[in-house]
C-alpha cells in the first residue's frame, strides 16, 4: 500500500488541513500518516480561535521514525504556522525525502489576501521551503506573495502573466509548479502547471462556479498527491483533483450560506474514487 505523510495543523472544527487530508487520502486507498503541527479550536476564518503550537513535537516524532526506519512515498506539507515550522520541514525533507515525492502546498491565503496569521515575510520564507520541493501548488495569491509580484484579479490577466509566474516559481527551486484558481475565460477555472525539467506547460480547466469557497486548496492538494502516489501521470492527477474539487463545490451550493466554512467534499468522494479507478 502506498503511504503519504502529511504535515499540517489540525483545526478541530471547520473543514481544512488534516480533517480534509486524512479522509481523502484514505478514501483513495493510500495510507495517511500525519504530523499535526498545531491544534486549533477552528480554522482561522472564525474569530477567537485557540491555537496550541506543536512545533516541539516535530523533531522527536521524526527522530523516532528514523529509528524505526519508516519510509514514505510522498511528503506533503500544508498550512504551517511559523518560520520555525518551515525550517523543520526542510530538515524533514532531508531526512525522509530521498526516495519520496516532496509536495508543498504553501497554504497561506486566497483572493489577494494572506490569512490573518501571516505577513509578507512569512510568504518569502515559505518560498524557501518551496525551493526544496518536487511539486508546489500555490494559488495565485500565494504565488504573488512568495514572488513579490503584483496580484491580479480574474479578468485582469492573460496566459503570459500566468506562464511568467510559473517560470518564476520553478526558478525558486521546485521542479514543477502548479498554479491553482487560474481563470483565463470568464466561465472557466482551473490549474496551469510548468515542468521546468521538460520545459513544458500544461493546463486543465473546468467550469467556473461564481462563488469562492474556503478549504478548496486542501481538497485539491490532498486528491492531487493521492492520485500521483496511486501512479497517475501528473496531468491526469490534476484533472482528477480539479474535477473532485468542482464536485465538492457543486455539492456545497445547496448549503452555501457559509462559503468561508468549507466544502462538502465528503459527498464527492464516490465520484473521486470512480474517476481514480477509470
Ligand atoms: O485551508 C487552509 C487552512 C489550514 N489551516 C488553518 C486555516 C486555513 C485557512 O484559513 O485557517 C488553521
Amino acid at each position: 500500500m502506498k503511504k503519504i505523510v502529511t504535515i499540517q495543523d489540525i483545526s478541530c472544527y471547520g473543514k481544512c488541513s488534516l480533517t480534509v487530508a486524512l479522509p481523502i487520502i484514505s478514501a483513495m486507498d493510500v495510507e495517511a500518516a500525519i504530523i499535526p503541527t498545531a491544534v486549533l479550536s477552528t480554522h482561522t476564518m472564525f474569530s477567537r480561535f485557540t491555537f496550541k503550537d506543536l512545533s516541539d513535537q516535530i523533531e522527536p516524532i521524526s527522530e523516532h521514525w528514523k529509528e524505526e526506519g519508516l519510509k514514505f512515498d510522498a511528503l506533503y506539507t500544508g498550512y504551517l504556522g511559523s518560520f520555525e515550522q518551515i525550517d523543520l520541514m526542510k530538515d524533514f525533507f532531508s531526512d525522509f525525502g530521498k526516495d519520496a515525492l516532496k509536495f508543498v502546498d504553501p497554504a497561506m491565503g486566497d483572493n489577494g489576501k494572506l490569512y490573518p496569521a501571516f505577513d509578507e515575510a512569512f510568504a518569502k520564507h515559505m518560498a524557501t521551503l518551496c525551493a526544496k520541493a518536487d511539486i508546489i501548488d500555490p494559488n495565485l495569491t500565494e504565488a504573488c506573495f512568495m514572488l513579490g509580484t503584483e496580484y491580479k484579479e480574474d479578468g485582469e490577466y492573460d496566459e503570459a502573466y500566468v506562464k511568467d509566474i510559473l517560470i518564476k516559481l520553478t526558478d525558486l527551486g521546485a521542479k514543477t509548479a502548479i498554479l491553482t484558481g487560474v481563470s483565463l475565460e470568464s466561465d472557466k477555472l482551473g490549474a496551469m502547471g510548468y515542468d521546468s525539467e521538460k520545459k513544458e506547460f500544461f493546463s486543465y480547466f473546468n467550469q467556473k462556479i461564481p462563488a469562492k469557497y474556503h478549504g478548496t486548496g486542501d481538497v485539491f492538494s490532498s486528491a492531487l498527491v493521492g492520485a500521483i502516489v496511486r501512479g497517475k501521470p501528473l496531468q491526469e492527477a490534476i484533472k482528477i483533483a480539479a474535477d473532485f474539487t468542482v464536485q465538492s463545490i457543486l455539492l456545497t451550493e445547496k448549503d452555501a450560506e457559509k462559503p468561508w466554512y468549507g466544502v462538502n467534499f465528503e459527498q464527492a468522494i464516490p465520484s473521486l474514487i470512480k474517476e481514480l479507478d477509470e
